[in-house]
């Protein structure tokens, strides 16, 4: 059996597949595209099933290549399921992405994950409610403590065994007739997933009035018998869009409950210092140094010249001395070697003076930069760069450019060259 897994960037996917299939999980490209597509093997039911880890999306337009991909995955290569993962933080924007995914022909089972965190945020989510409206189990996982995903898989494995027809949340919205209408015209096509298809013609999406011309005529009339809300300007899609935020809304104010009074997380006071304007450039700034010192000191906070000692250098210029030595020392054994085997002179300052010392000085700041790209790894991960990217991004905007731009710029001082 094969088992797509499909869900926003962020959600926790990449967790739970590489929970889901540990060491056998193995990346490739998908055809044609730059796009990583990762398989691998989940053992622990009575047959292997196959993971295929689809990119992350927000949506099965044809907008995006990531879009195309999975959406293409689904309809042509028919997974047995989908694991449709739903980050139980931000389930509102979430939930957009599986009411598309319930208009295939192919089973569903949602994970919500991330129950961890809502639990400790003291939200209470009732999953039956859930199931029940969205007529799909709906298991709670955290994908990142391993729990239930033992439950999850039963649950997917049990649902695989049998068939699913496509519902639409938009047959319960104002353009429920219409949309029916369109449902029917296809019925009779011997298309897979004529659910999907019809709201895909509905919304007017190319790749599909392109791949069923004969539909389009009757397609057009249906809609022009359809009265759409008159904020929305005659724009299907965005109809299409608010039906389904329509019923999300509806939906999530029935089944997630608050449980503790509102106010600002631990997260969101941090936020608050960290981009505010009298302390944010300060902070950052400091951070900056910090990085730059620790990577670039010779003397770390001048310490031996405040003591009278010798210099105590940062550890990115500690390791570059290292590699310097290394450099040297290989230098100084590579040339003994070469005068003892009568090598002659310009042999020798080739291989001893051109390339040991030559490329040997590129390569001696390797760790140095090798420890920058460290710190500035964990900036990016502790979600501290987007907050300098907001902060700087005033600034940026001066010359064009974006907060994000402020760190090529710093990179390109000095030593980053090499
Ligand atoms: C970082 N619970 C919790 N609490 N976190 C989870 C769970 C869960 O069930 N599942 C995933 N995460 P991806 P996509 C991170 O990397 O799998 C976290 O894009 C950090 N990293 O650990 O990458 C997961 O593949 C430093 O968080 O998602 C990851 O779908 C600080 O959700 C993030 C904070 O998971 C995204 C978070 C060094």
């Amino acid at each position: 059996m094969r088992f797509a897994l499909a869900g926003n960037p962020n959600c926790g996917k990449t967790t739970l597949f590489n929970t889901l299939t540990g060491s056998t999980a193995h990346v490739g490209n998908w055809p044609g595209v730059t796009v990583d597509r990762k398989e691998g093997i989940y053992k622990k039911l009575s047959e292997p099933i196959t993971i295929i880890d689809l990119p992350g999306i927000y949506s099965l337009s044809p907008y995006s290549p990531e879009e195309v991909i999975a959406r293409n995955h689904i309809i042509d290569e028919h997974p047995d399921l989908i694991v449709n993962i739903v980050d139980a933080t931000n389930i509102e924007r979430n939930l957009y992405l599986t009411t598309q995914l319930l208009e295939m022909d192919c089973p569903v089972v949602v994970a919500l994950n991330m129950i961890d965190v809502v639990n400790r945020e003291g939200v209470h989510i009732y999953t039956e409610l859930l199931a029940q409206k969205l007529d799909v189990p709906v298991v709670p996982i955290s994908a990142l403590r391993s729990d239930n995903i033992k439950g999850l898989m039963d649950k997917a494995y049990e649902c695989a065994k049998n068939k699913r027809a496509a519902k639409s949340v938009l047959s319960q919205s104002s353009l429920g007739e219409g949309f029916d209408k369109i449902a029917a015209l296809l019925a009779g096509n011997d298309k897979r997933h004529p659910v999907f298809h019809a709201v895909k013609l509905l919304e007017g999406d190319p790749l599909e009035r392109d791949e069923l011309p004969n539909t389009t005529a009757l397609v057009e009339g249906i809609k022009a018998s359809m009265t759409l809300d008159p904020a929305l300007q005659g724009d299907f899609e965005a109809a299409v869009a608010d039906a389904r935020y329509r019923f999300i809304t509806a939906l999530c104010a029935e089944a997630v409950i608050k449980t503790k009074p509102d106010g600002p997380t631990t997260s969101d006071k941090i936020d608050k210092v960290l981009t505010s304007r009298a302390f944010g450039i300060p902070f950052f700034v400091a951070v900056m140094f910090l990085v730059f010192h620790f990577t670039f000191g010779e003397d770390i906070f001048a310490l031996g010249a405040i003591f009278g000692i010798a210099p105590i250098p940062a550890p990115g210029v500690w390791l570059q001395g290292l590699a310097g030595g290394l450099m040297d020392w290989l230098g100084a054994t590579a040339g003994a070697f070469l005068t003892s085997a009568g090598a002659m002179e310009w042999v020798k300052g080739l291989v001893v003076d051109g390339l040991i010392a030559g490329v040997g000085s590129v390569l001696s700041f390797v760790p140095q930069i090798m420890m920058l790209f460290l710190f500035l790894t964990l900036l990016e991960d502790s979600g501290y760069m987007s907050r300098a990217a907001f902060l700087m991004d005033r600034l940026m905007r001066r010359f064009g450019l974006s907060g994000k731009a402020f760190l090529p710029l710093l990179m390109g001082f000095g030593c980053s060259v090499p």
